[in-house]
């Protein structure tokens, strides 16, 4: 896996004078089915979430209010996504860490995740992560 496996994926919108309705099918507009929802809101000022990466997780990011960015790195290549828009998430592939910063003040991140929460999943620690990725070099 490699950051050029993670990628912005377009929603379909429809917008009327009541506003706007987008949606997500699993294994259709996103490549997994969807095994969890969690959203992350309130978030002051300056704060960052993720730094950390997944072994089998896939989840698609969608900035429902706000905008934020997210840098995903597979341990060789980094690679930022601005998320701008409600109509438009990234998806992002297992062994992917990510770092999400720049949030708006306002900005609710939805995500959509292929597998129940299983901190065994998680790689918390750079050095371990890096271990195991793609190249396994130490670069930070
Ligand atoms: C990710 C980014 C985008 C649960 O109990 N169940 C859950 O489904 C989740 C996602 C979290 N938690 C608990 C685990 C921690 O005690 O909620 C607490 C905060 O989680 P964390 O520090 O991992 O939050 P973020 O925002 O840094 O990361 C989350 C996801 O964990 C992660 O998979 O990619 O959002």
């Amino acid at each position: 896996m490699s950051v050029h496996d993670c990628r912005l994926i377009e929603l379909p919108r429809f917008d009327d004078p009541r506003g706007s309705l987008s949606f997500v099918e699993g294994g259709n507009h996103i490549p997994f089915d969807i095994a969890r929802v969690y959203y992350i809101w309130g978030i002051p000022y300056g704060a960052e979430r993720g730094a950390h990466g997944h072994r089998q997780l896939e989840q698609f990011l969608i900035p429902t209010s706000g905008q934020f960015d997210v840098i995903v790195d597979d341990g060789e290549e980094q690679k930022t996504f601005e998320l701008r828009r409600p109509n438009e998430g990234l998806y992002i592939s297992p062994m992917i860490w990510r770092d999400i910063t720049g949030f708006s003040n306002g900005a609710v991140c939805l995500a959509l995740a292929s597998l129940p929460y299983d901190e065994a999943d998680y790689y918390r620690d750079y050095q371990d992560f890096l271990r195991d990725a793609r190249g396994g070099m130490l670069r930070r």
